[in-house]
C-alpha cells in the first residue's frame, strides 16, 4: 500500500477509535495500540509533508497562541432561553403554546451548564467554531475547539454546509482532577466546572486548552443544506448519525409528562458527567416553532426550567480550626454527611469568628446547608427548635490549636492569627508554598510529601530542604531510589531560580509573585533588598507602605535570618538574572515539545527568555529550534517537514552551560 493510502487508512482507524472512546464511551482498542497507530501516521506525515491535512488526527493541537480572538457574526443567532422557576410557570408556558398550536409535542433535555458554541462545517470539514457572545456576535475559538476530541474534524456523508450548536463543558471528573492539581500548586481553585470550562475555552494558547480536556454535547442544527427535518428530535438523531455527541432528549405530549421527566432529571443529576443548571422544554414540531416565533429576547417555543438550589438539613458534628501559611485561623464545620447537588457534603466553611457569632452556630446544632453551584457549601441558618440542651455558644480559641501560641485579631479585620514562631501548621504550609510552582518550583514536594518529611524528622523548615538526607528519604514509605533521585534533581535545579522566585518563595506576607518580580528588578540581590529602608521600598512600583513594612518586619525576624542563612549556605542563587548581559539566544525562537525530563516546561522557557530568546507554542517557519523530549508528537513532525533544527535536552544543556 502506498503512503497516501496508508495515511488515509490510519486516519479512518484513529477517527473511528476516537469516536468510540470519546463519544460512545466504549473503546475497543488499547491506548497502546492507538498510540502506535498515531505514531505510524506521524511518521508517514513527517516523511511526506504534502500528505498532511488539517483534519488529520495528528493536527488537533497545532494552532499558534493568539493575541486575541476575532469576532464572528453568527449566521443564525444563538438565542437564549426564558427561565421558569416553578411547575406553575411551566404550565403557563404550556397554555400559551396550546393557545396557538393544537396538540403540541414537547422535547425535554437536561440543560448542560457550560458555554454555548456554534460549529461550522463546509463540505464535511470543521472550519470554524465560535462562542455564543451576545448571541449575534461571538468569538472565534476554532483552535481551542479543535482540541476537543468529541468534535469530529471531518464528517462522512455530510451536507455542503452545516452549523451545529452545542454546549462546551468540563466533566466533573476532569474538574476534580484539575482543582486537585491547582491545590497542590497553590493556585486559586475554580469555583465550578463552568468557570473552569470558560477559562479554558478562552485560553489564547490552544496547547493549554488541550490540557484542560474539555468536552461537548450538541443540541441543535442551526443551519443545514439539502436536509429537511419535521421535528427537532429528528435533527438530534441526524447529528447523532454524523457522530456528534448529542444531548439526551425525551418526548412528551403533555406538560405533566414533561414535569415527571424534569423531576427525574433533577433527582438523578449526579449520574451525568456534567453539571446541569436546569432542564430545557422545547416544542418538538419545527413548523409549530416557526408559527410561535421569538420575542426580542428568546424563542416562544422553549423555556428553561431552573431547579431551586438544593438545601438540606444536617448536624454540626464539630467545629475545627485550620491554621494557614500566614497563621490565619479558619473555622470549618464538620457535618453529618449529606447528599447535595450531586456530591456528598461533609463540611462547610465558617469563614471567621464573626460569621459563627452572628448566626450563633453551635456544635450539635441542626443547620440548613446550601450548595448553589459553588464547591464549598454554606450554612444558611440554624434550626433552633432542634438545638440540644447541652449546646453552648462556640468559643473561638485564644491560643493556636496547632502550637499553643497566643493568637490575636487583625486590627480592623476579622482574621485571627497565630504568631507562634514554631507553629507546625504554618511550617508545613510554608514549606509547601516555598516549593510550589510560584516559588522554587520543586516538583514532587507537595503537602503530603512535606508532611511525611516533617513527621519522620527529615526537615523542620523550608531551609532544611537543601540538606535533606537522601539515603533516609529513599527508605520512607512510598519512596524509592527513583523518586528520591527525581526530588534531588528538582531541588538542585531550584538553586538556580531567579531572585524573584526566591523572594516569592519566602512567603513574606503581602509579597506575591508580581511584587517579588518588581523587588528583584529594583534591588538585584537579596542583600540589597535586606538593606532597603521603607522609603526605598515604597519607591518600587506596586509596593505600598503596608507591604514595605511587612518586608522590613520579615527581615527583622530571627527565623527569617536563619532561613536566609541556610539558603545561602546551600548555594541558592540570590541575584536577579533576567536582565543579564548574556543574550546568547537573542532573536531565536524555541518550541518545546514532548515530555522533558530534566526541566519543567516553565523552567526551560524561563532560561530561554533570560538568555534573550523567545519560547513559542507552535512550530512555524520562524522557529529556530524545536526542543524535543520523549514521545514528541505533531510539533516534531511539523518541524521535520519544515526543516527546522531539532535539539535534545542534552543539546539544550550544552547550549546554556
Ligand atoms: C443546554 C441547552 C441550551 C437552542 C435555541 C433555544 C433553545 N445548555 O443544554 N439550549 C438549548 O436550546 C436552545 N438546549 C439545550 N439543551
Amino acid at each position: 500500500m502506498d503512503a497516501k493510502a496508508r495515511a488515509e487508512e490510519l486516519r479512518r482507524i484513529l477517527e473511528e477509535n476516537s469516536y468510540k472512546y470519546y463519544v460512545l464511551d466504549a473503546p475497543d482498542m488499547s491506548d497502546y495500540e492507538y498510540d502506535m497507530l498515531m505514531r505510524e501516521l506521524e511518521e508517514i506525515e513527517a516523511a511526506h509533508p504534502e500528505l498532511v491535512t488539517r483534519e488529520s488526527p495528528t493536527q488537533r493541537v497545532g494552532g499558534k497562541a493568539a493575541e486575541s480572538f476575532a469576532a464572528v457574526t453568527h449566521e443564525v443567532p444563538l438565542e437564549s432561553l426564558q427561565d421558569v422557576f416553578s411547575f406553575e410557570e411551566l404550565e403557563s408556558f404550556g397554555q400559551r403554546v396550546s393557545a396557538s398550536i393544537p396538540h403540541p409535542r414537547y422535547d425535554v433535555e437536561p440543560k448542560i451548564d457550560g458555554l454555548s458554541v456554534a460549529l461550522r462545517y463546509e463540505d464535511g470539514v470543521f472550519v470554524q467554531g465560535a462562542t455564543r457572545g451576545d448571541g449575534v456576535v461571538g468569538e472565534d475559538v476554532t483552535e481551542n475547539l479543535r482540541t476537543i476530541r468529541s468534535i469530529p474534524l471531518r464528517l462522512e456523508n455530510a451536507p455542503e454546509h452545516l452549523v451545529v450548536r452545542g454546549e462546551v463543558y468540563m466533566s466533573k471528573k476532569v474538574f476534580r482532577a484539575l482543582n486537585e492539581e491547582r491545590e497542590r500548586d497553590e493556585k486559586p481553585l475554580f469555583a465550578n466546572p463552568r468557570n473552569a470550562a470558560a477559562g479554558s475555552l478562552r485560553q489564547l494558547d490552544p496547547a493549554v486548552a488541550a490540557e484542560r480536556q474539555l468536552d461537548i454535547i450538541v443540541f441543535n442544527v442551526q443551519a443545514v443544506t439539502g436536509v429537511e427535518f419535521r421535528e427537532h428530535s429528528e435533527s438530534i438523531e441526524y447529528l447523532k448519525s454524523l457522530r456528534f455527541r448529542t444531548v439526551p432528549h425525551f418526548e412528551f405530549d403533555t406538560i405533566e409528562g414533561c414535569q415527571r421527566k424534569i423531576t427525574e432529571i433533577g433527582e438523578n443529576r449526579d449520574e451525568f458527567d456534567f453539571d446541569i443548571d436546569g432542564a430545557v422544554i422545547k416544542v418538538n414540531d419545527l413548523a409549530a416553532r416557526a408559527a410561535l416565533g421569538s420575542t426580542s429576547k428568546a424563542p416562544r417555543w422553549a423555556v428553561a426550567f431552573k431547579y431551586p438550589p438544593e438545601k438540606k438539613e444536617t448536624r454540626v458534628r464539630d467545629i475545627i480550626i485550620q491554621v494557614g501559611r500566614t497563621g490565619v485561623l479558619t473555622p470549618k464545620a464538620v457535618l453529618d454527611p449529606v447528599r447535595l447537588a450531586g456530591t456528598t457534603v461533609t463540611n462547610a466553611t465558617l469563614h471567621n469568628e464573626d460569621f459563627i457569632a452572628q448566626r450563633d452556630i453551635r456544635i450539635g446544632d441542626t443547620v440548613l446547608v446550601q450548595k448553589a453551584g459553588e464547591i464549598i457549601p454554606e450554612i444558611l441558618s440554624v434550626d433552633l427548635s432542634k438545638r440540644p440542651p447541652e449546646a453552648v455558644p462556640y468559643k473561638f480559641p485564644t491560643v493556636c490549636p496547632e502550637c499553643g501560641a497566643e493568637v490575636t485579631r487583625d486590627e480592623g479585620g476579622a482574621a485571627i492569627r497565630c504568631h507562634g514562631a514554631e507553629c507546625p501548621a504554618q511550617r508545613l504550609r510554608h514549606i509547601v508554598h516555598f516549593a510550589s510552582r510560584s516559588g522554587m518550583d520543586i516538583e514532587g514536594l507537595g503537602s503530603a510529601v512535606a508532611q511525611l518529611f516533617i513527621d519522620s524528622g527529615l526537615i523542620k523548615s523550608a531551609g532544611d530542604i537543601y540538606s535533606l538526607d537522601y539515603g533516609r528519604m529513599a527508605e520512607l514509605p512510598g519512596f524509592g531510589a527513583k523518586s528520591a533521585q527525581n526530588l534531588k534533581d528538582a531541588i538542585e535545579r531550584s538553586k538556580s531560580k531567579d531572585l524573584a522566585d526566591v523572594i516569592a518563595a519566602l512567603g513574606i506576607p503581602q509579597v506575591g509573585q508580581s511584587a517579588a518580580k518588581q523587588l528583584a528588578r529594583r534591588f538585584g540581590t537579596m542583600d540589597a533588598l535586606e538593606a532597603a529602608d521603607l522609603q526605598e521600598l515604597t519607591a518600587v512600583e506596586d509596593i505600598g507602605l503596608v507591604t514595605a513594612q511587612s518586608i522590613r518586619d520579615w527581615f527583622e525576624e530571627p527565623q527569617s535570618k536563619h532561613l536566609l542563612g541556610l539558603l545561602r549556605d546551600a548555594g541558592v542563587n540570590m541575584t536577579h538574572l533576567e536582565d543579564t548581559s548574556d543574550q546568547r539566544f537573542a532573536g531565536m525562537t524555541f518550541v518545546l515539545t514532548g515530555a522533558l525530563t530534566k526541566y519543567t516546561r516553565d523552567e526551560a522557557s524561563a532560561i530561554i527568555e533570560r538568555l534573550g530568546g523567545r519560547s513559542a507554542s507552535s512550530v512555524s517557519k520562524k522557529t529556530t529550534y524545536v526542543l524535543a523530549g520523549e514521545n514528541a508528537g505533531s510539533k516534531l513532525t511539523k518541524a521535520q517537514s519544515l526543516g527546522i533544527k531539532i535539539i535534545s535536552e542534552d543539546d539544550f544543556g550544552a547550549m546554556i552551560s
